[in-house]
């Protein structure tokens, strides 16, 4: 079994202020060719280890959902926890380095990451939501989803849909179940001004989202799989509020070195990613 690293050329990942001023506005930026073919099969041969069982780093992700009948979708959370390759794809500093620019922050941590694979001909309705709700422990809103498409994806393989400019409308709605059958829009206000962008992007492609846009995605109607490896970041000024529960809350416990409320997040649940430490 080969580890596969991602070197780091900055030049490849500095951002135009029309690009970060875009984010601003829109609440999302997509950055082609941040990974290879080459990279993203290595990805693709880590996730499937990672999906069967194998750990190079000899435990398991945080958490796995992929063990209903049928499989509608597999989710599995932390897999940066159990594989190196994984780990240096969702930590790796083109990502950090693209999200410090697109929220301004001096520097980024992992938050949590995700393994996605919705299988063909199935797959789930993800509802209309948006990160942050989920994150109120997170007290600063100070956050991006960095989505690695590792297959291409196509307008009938499920993509994730944007409704761009809702990171404007602060906290929205919270969804009882996150995925499910509830393709459901969110009533937003009648005077405000938004378009749905389905994110069709080719594998390799990195798709940025703010905490507070609403998104969501359908079911996978295609004959291909639709994967993708989701990097969930956080500015290193971000605190803990305790409050709302989540897997991070109880896995970061765990550790001797955890946040304690009205502290930045620290610890080896949250790894920095930018900006890049000397060795
Ligand atoms: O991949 C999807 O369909 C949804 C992913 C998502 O909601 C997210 O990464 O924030």
């Amino acid at each position: 079994m080969s580890t596969t690293v991602f070197p780091f050329d900055p030049a490849r990942t500095t951002l135009t202020a029309e690009q970060i001023a875009l984010f601003g506005e829109r609440g999302y930026h997509i950055q082609h060719g941040v990974f290879s073919d080459a990279e993203i099969a290595a990805i693709n041969a880590a996730a499937d280890r990672v999906i069967a069982g194998e750990y190079d780093k000899g435990q398991p992700p945080d958490c796995r959902m992929d063990r209903m009948e049928p499989v509608d979708l597999i989710k599995l959370d932390n897999t940066w926890k159990a594989d190196t390759t994984m780990a240096n794809a969702v930590l790796t500093p083109r990502l950090g380095h693209l999200a410090a620019q697109l929220i301004q922050a001096p520097g980024i941590r992992m938050w949590h990451d995700q393994l996605l694979d919705k299988p063909a001909h199935g797959g789930r309705v993800v509802t209309y939501h948006q990160d942050w709700a989920y994150w109120q422990m997170i007290k600063e809103c100070e956050t991006v989803t960095c989505w690695i498409a590792l297959d291409d994806v196509l307008p009938e393989s499920g993509p994730m849909v944007f409704l761009e400019g809702t990171q404007k409308l602060g906290i929205w709605t919270l969804p009882m179940g996150i995925t499910g059958n509830d393709a459901q829009k969110p009533t937003l206000p009648a005077d405000f001004k938004t378009r749905e962008v389905p994110v069709i992007i080719p594998k390799g492609s990195v798709s940025f989202h703010h905490g507070l846009l609403l998104h969501g995605s359908d079911r996978n109607f295609s004959a291909t799989r639709r994967r993708a490896l989701v990097s969930h970041v956080m500015s290193t000024e971000c605190t803990y509020r305790p409050g709302q529960d989540h897997m991070n809350n109880w896995k970061m416990q765990e550790q001797p070195d955890c946040p304690l409320p009205g502290e930045k997040f620290h610890g080896p649940q949250f790894p920095p990613m930018w900006p890049v430490r000397a060795a």
